[in-house]
């Protein structure tokens, strides 16, 4: 059975995590990194040895980086669906997929950081405004595209959406003014009706470290350890 390895609250992981459910696939969740440990283990570095999460076993073969293993599960079980068959609509969502890894997930990470991540009392009021607006600013570039279609790559969800749907759901739950961003806003509430996207990445991640710590430790029920 396919061996999804990672910790649910972590960003990286929830991805490959809904990938899982989208496609309806059997996994068991191996919980590792964070206060879960195992990333140091001789055993987790012949999985990934560049001891991060996520990685998968999927039998004999074993993946690592997030979009790498999105990419892989939507290829082998999802031809047709959340690959498309269509090359250029594949490159379309693999466009999407790379822009949300090099502008999209590190804008909307460093607010989480700067804002759920930090406490209360050391957090920078200027800082996060300029972060937010960072933010905002590049997903309104998802909000142009989004205006011409109902999903990243045409008007069926695929998976150039699955990366992007996890940003935006930190987006939109951290407390913080936005502006409007309709086709954006639109397009997530689309996301927010789907039951993996419901289960797997729309969970409350805590306005505080100490909540977020409290939720990762309870995570520990839905996985191996
Ligand atoms: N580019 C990698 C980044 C992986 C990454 O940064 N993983 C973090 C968690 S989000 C990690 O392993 N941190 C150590 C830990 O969780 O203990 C990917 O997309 O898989």
């Amino acid at each position: 059975m396919l061996e999804i390895w990672g910790r649910p609250y972590s960003s990286n992981v929830i991805p490959v995590i809904w990938t899982a459910n989208e496609l309806g696939l059997d996994y068991t969740l191996q919980l590792a990194g964070g206060s879960f440990g195992k990333l140091d283990t001789e055993s987790y570095a012949r999985i990934n040895p560049n001891r991060m999460i996520p990685a998968i076993r999927d039998g004999d073969f074993a993946l690592w980086e997030s979009l790498a293993i999105v990419r892989y599960l939507c290829n082998q079980y999802g031809e047709g669906t959340l690959s498309p068959t269509d090359k250029q609509s594949r490159a379309i969502a693999d466009q999407w997929m790379e822009w949300c890894a090099s502008i999209a997930f590190p804008s909307v990470i460093q607010l989480f950081f700067a804002t759920v991540r930090t406490q209360p009392d050391q957090r920078e009021s200027t800082k996060i405004e300029a972060l937010r607006d960072q933010a905002s600013k590049a997903l309104s570039l998802l909000d142009q595209h989004l205006s011409k279609q109902l999903y990243v790559a045409g008007n069926s969800f695929t998976m150039g959406d699955i990366p992007l749907g996890c940003v935006a759901y930190r987006y939109y739950n951290i407390e913080v003014e936005r502006p409007a961003l309709p086709h954006l806003e639109a397009w997530y509430q689309r996301l927010c009706l789907r039951p993996a996207y419901q289960q797997h990445v729309m969970r409350f991640f805590g306005t505080n470290p100490t909540e977020w710590q409290a939720l990762e430790k309870a995570s520990a029920s839905e996985g191996v350890l």
